[in-house]
């Protein structure tokens, strides 16, 4: 098989995992905005998808040694689903609705909230296997979900950044620094729950003042 042929077969195989990953955004976003409508704190800030890039997709198996005719049936990444909380608590209360739905289902699960990676990573990661109708059929897809506040997705975001830069070796003193950061952004987690009440309460006044404006 050419270069050409290898990349169409490729990408036609990402299709249905593309179409899970709008799903999911749908589905993930749908349940924000009934929270707002019933004026209620909604436990989901944003969410983002992504399918993953090809050459990424290619090396993770080649470091997992998974062969390419098994990628599309073993490798948990290639949907992504990545879900932003306001506060700590409220990653639980997202792992809980994901886990009481019944049009997805919990295959795993790692806690790097409470047990953080030695980098300073924090997440909540599912894998869930979700199904969509595909032209040649019912599938079930592996999709991994992450669950993480803003201020965890933020210290990511600037962390996987390095990693590229650096080709996954950062220096020393970086990673020290990184490390130090995590700490003041699990501090800043930890601050933001205290006064959760007070910032949900301003909240609401807001977004009342903002439905009333719209309405005018
Ligand atoms: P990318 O580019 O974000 O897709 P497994 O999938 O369980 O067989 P894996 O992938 O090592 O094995 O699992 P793990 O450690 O749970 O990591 C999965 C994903 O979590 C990573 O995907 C990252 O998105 C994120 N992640 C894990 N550790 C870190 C970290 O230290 N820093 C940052 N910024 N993200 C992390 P990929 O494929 O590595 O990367």
């Amino acid at each position: 098989m050419n270069d050409n042929q290898f990349n169409a077969e490729f990408n036609a195989e990402l299709i249905p995992f593309k179409q899970a990953v709008e799903e999911l955004k749908i589905k993930f976003k749908g349940i924000k905005q009934e929270y707002v409508s019933m004026g209620i704190h909604s436990p989901i800030e944003f969410v983002m998808g992504r399918v993953k890039p090809v050459p990424s997709i290619l090396q993770k198996a080649a470091r997992k040694n998974i062969d390419n005719s098994e990628i599309f049936t073993r490798m948990k990444d290639i949907a992504g689903i990545r879900i932003i909380c306001p506060f700590v608590d409220d990653i639980y209360a997202v792992v809980q609705l994901i886990k009481q739905r019944n049009d997805m289902r919990v295959l795993g699960e790692k806690d790097y909230v409470h047990s953080q990676k030695h980098s300073g990573y924090r997440s909540y990661h599912y894998v869930i296997e979700y199904p969509i109708q595909s032209v040649s059929g019912p599938r079930n897809l592996l999709v991994e979900i992450q669950i993480r506040t803003l201020s965890m997705n933020f210290w990511a975001t600037i962390e996987h950044s390095l990693n590229y830069k650096y080709g996954g070796e950062i220096p020393m003193p970086i990673q020290k620094r990184l490390q130090r950061s995590a700490e003041a952004a699990f501090l800043l987690d930890e601050e933001m729950s205290k006064i959760k009440d007070e910032i949900q309460e301003a909240q609401k006044i807001f977004s009342k003042k903002a439905r009333e404006n719209n309405g005018k």
